[in-house]
């Protein structure tokens, strides 16, 4: 196979370039129960309107790599309905109002087939896309991710979604440890605390990008193909 074109995308440290078809970009859990109230980012005493205030740019990204041909990955945080895949050291850290597998207003928290584990509908995936359940914070652990990258011949990860210092930097550095180049978009990724999402994109790029890039939804959406 021919080495495909590459990309260059203005990011920090310096420029990221990337083979289109040979990157996907990955939306981390963009799911009800992280942004939208009465889930489990509420119980756990969050404020979920910060992390609302990226769908529009996350939608215009998606809809600009979808029309350029790009590969997507949704990640989707959740148990099992019996709860065998949840540690109890997970179900019961902490005081929260409502622990994972009770019932909430969008259903039981964190529980696939539950209202609050849906995609929320804005970001809903399209068919050809990776739809991945994970049990932990990062994607890799406890799923086959790597070998659907693997079979796609995946070499470069695009990072969104939420949050940015839990599912998502986990996730990332799971990503560069076995390889692949990552970059995480910006306005693309929120927390619920507006300084871990600082940090995080500070010691991402820091060291000459230890753990991948850092760049803008815009200048993504501008490097690609018309
Ligand atoms: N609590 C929090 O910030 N995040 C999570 O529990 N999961 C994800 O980040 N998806």
């Amino acid at each position: 196979m021919a080495d495909a074109p590459l990309l260059t995308l203005p990011a920090q440290p310096g420029p990221f370039t990337f083979p289109l078809a040979q990157t996907a970009l990955v939306l981390i859990d963009m799911q009800r129960d992280f942004v939208e109230p009465g889930g489990f980012g509420a119980s756990l005493g969050n404020d979920v309107t910060r992390l609302q205030a990226i769908v529009p740019a996350l939608r215009r990204l998606l809809a600009a790599w979808r029309a350029a041909g790009g590969w997507v990955v949704h990640t989707r945080e959740g148990h099992r309905p019996d709860l065998s895949d949840c540690p109890p050291a997970k179900r019961l850290r902490g005081a929260p109002g409502l622990r994972i597998g009770d019932a909430g207003p969008m259903g039981r928290l964190l529980v696939q087939g539950e209202p609050g584990h849906a995609i929320i509908p804005e970001l809903a995936p399209v068919e050809g896309e990776l739809v991945l359940d994970k049990p932990g914070k990062g994607a890799f652990y406890g799923t086959d991710l790597q070998q659907h990258l693997a079979e796609r011949g995946i070499t470069h990860l695009v990072f969104t979604g939420v949050t940015t210092e839990v599912c998502v930097q986990t996730t990332m550095r799971e990503a560069n440890d076995r390889g692949y180049d990552c970059v995480l978009i910006e306005d693309a990724t929120e927390s619920y605390f507006p300084e871990f999402k600082a940090a995080t994109l500070a010691m991402v790029r820091a060291q000459g990008a230890i753990v991948g890039w850092t760049a803008t939804s815009t200048d993504l959406i501008a490097a690609l193909p018309g």
